[in-house]
């Protein structure tokens, strides 16, 4: 029987670094107790040495904080992609990887999703409440393909008559909506502005023309098995996110979507330090992921929670909803993290207070006032961790 108050789900706060419009000394008031965060500022592929590093810790530290959780070292693309300059890049990964542990960082999330980080097609989603959130729409993605990229083979993957839906769609955008689709579909990675414009990304569809999952799934194998050895020298844990949406979409395959795909990863490199991001919201996105029961199988190789809910909608899209509302049963999910503590106590394991963070929230109240990451409110994240920190409690104690 594990005691009550020293488990608790260890709360955080992905914070972007000083530009990021939510303060550290803002965050302290939340109730989060750690920080995620990268360093943003290094582009894609380059090592993070150990002073940069200790820049960004000790402005956390100033602040009370410790960096819990790094999100992400991103990956790039040849390593994705499996072209002649990955070893190089992987090499520099590793550096990186010694450079964090040698600043006692111990823990990083990472995904693999083809060049864009997730998709949405709306930021600002009217939700009844009044508040806004991200959504999803398949109807909107297919236009844009369709329409406006106009992706070679893109026709393909639509029968006539959701062809014929899209382009009804489309024929009812006003040149703004279809601008702001574009500005939406084709940002780049979380805590950047940067946003592709059709040209640079067709001209990545098209280098990705020759790599199908099943040879996404061996350039990831690639990737940890050169990777993992390393992390477990140093003491790293890594961490795979998601991909979000979890299904394939503008032609790129996806290979982290399902809990096959989860199994097999940490089958193809068996080790404590190849582990899983478990984002219930990603992972949500298909109905047919059974999220607890995916806790219950994949508990132990869980090193970082991400907790958010979404809504599937009688259309075909979904859109982020409020933390414990939404088609995931979030107090079932929660029910299966303790569970999996409780397991973990019995074990002998130390890692019981799994980092947890509010993935996104909606924007209300005093957010209006603010410009944020998109999913990454101030008010509403705030909300979410209160409901679900509150949830925890609560059933623990049940359980108890
Ligand atoms: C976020 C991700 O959308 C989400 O669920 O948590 O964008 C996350 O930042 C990265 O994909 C992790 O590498
Ligand atoms: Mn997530």
């Amino acid at each position: 029987m594990m005691s009550p108050s020293s488990h608790f789900l260890y709360p955080t706060w992905r914070w972007f670094g000083p530009q990021d419009s939510v303060t550290l000394a803002e965050i302290k008031q939340t109730g989060a107790q750690g920080i995620v965060t990268a360093l943003h500022h290094i582009p894609c592929g380059e090592v993070w040495s150990v002073e940069e590093i200790q820049l960004h810790r000790r402005v956390l530290k100033a602040a009370g904080f410790n960096w819990s959780v790094v999100e992400s070292v991103n990956i790039h693309e040849s390593i994705k992609m499996g072209t002649p300059e990955r070893d190089k890049n992987i090499e520099r990964y590793q550096q990186t990887l010694r450079n964090l542990a040698a600043c006692d960082i111990h823990l990083v999330c990472y995904n693999f999703m083809p060049v864009l980080d997730w998709t949405r097609t709306q930021l600002a989603y009217p939700v009844e409440d009044g508040s806004f959130a991200l959504r999803y729409n398949p109807q909107a993605l297919a236009a844009f393909e369709l329409f406006i990229l106009k992706r070679k083979g893109a026709e393909e993957q639509y029968s006539p008559k959701q062809q014929s839906e899209a382009e009804a769609y489309f024929s009812s955008m006003a040149d703004e909506e279809k601008n702001t689709l574009q500005q939406t579909i084709l940002a780049g990675l979380p805590g950047t502005d940067e946003v592709f414009t059709p040209a640079q990304f067709n001209d990545f569809l098209e280098r990705y023309r020759q790599v199908d999952a099943p040879q996404l799934h061996k350039n990831l194998v690639y990737f940890l098995e050169q990777i993992i050895p390393v992390a477990e020298r140093v003491g790293i844990k890594m961490a795979i996110h998601p991909d979000d949406p979890p299904f394939p979409i503008l032609g790129l395959p996806r290979v982290v979507s399902t809990e096959a795909d989860l199994q097999f990863i940490m089958d193809s490199v068996p080790s404590s330090s190849n582990g899983i991001t478990f984002c219930t919201g990603s992972l949500g996105g298909r109905m047919d992921n059974d999220l607890p029961g995916m806790i219950e199988r994949l508990g132990s190789h869980i090193h970082f929670l991400h907790l958010r809910n979404v809504q599937h909608n009688s259309d075909g899209s979904f859109h982020e909803a409020n933390h414990l509302e939404g088609s995931t049963d979030m107090s079932a999910v929660m029910e299966a993290v303790i569970r999996e503590q409780q397991r973990r106590v019995e074990n002998g394991r130390e890692d019981i207070a799994i980092p947890m963070r509010p993935d996104h929230g909606h924007q209300f109240l005093f957010d209006d006032n603010r410009t944020f990451y998109p999913g990454y409110s101030g008010v509403g994240r705030m909300r979410g961790l209160a409901e679900l920190r509150g949830l925890e409690l609560g059933i623990r104690r049940m359980l108890k």
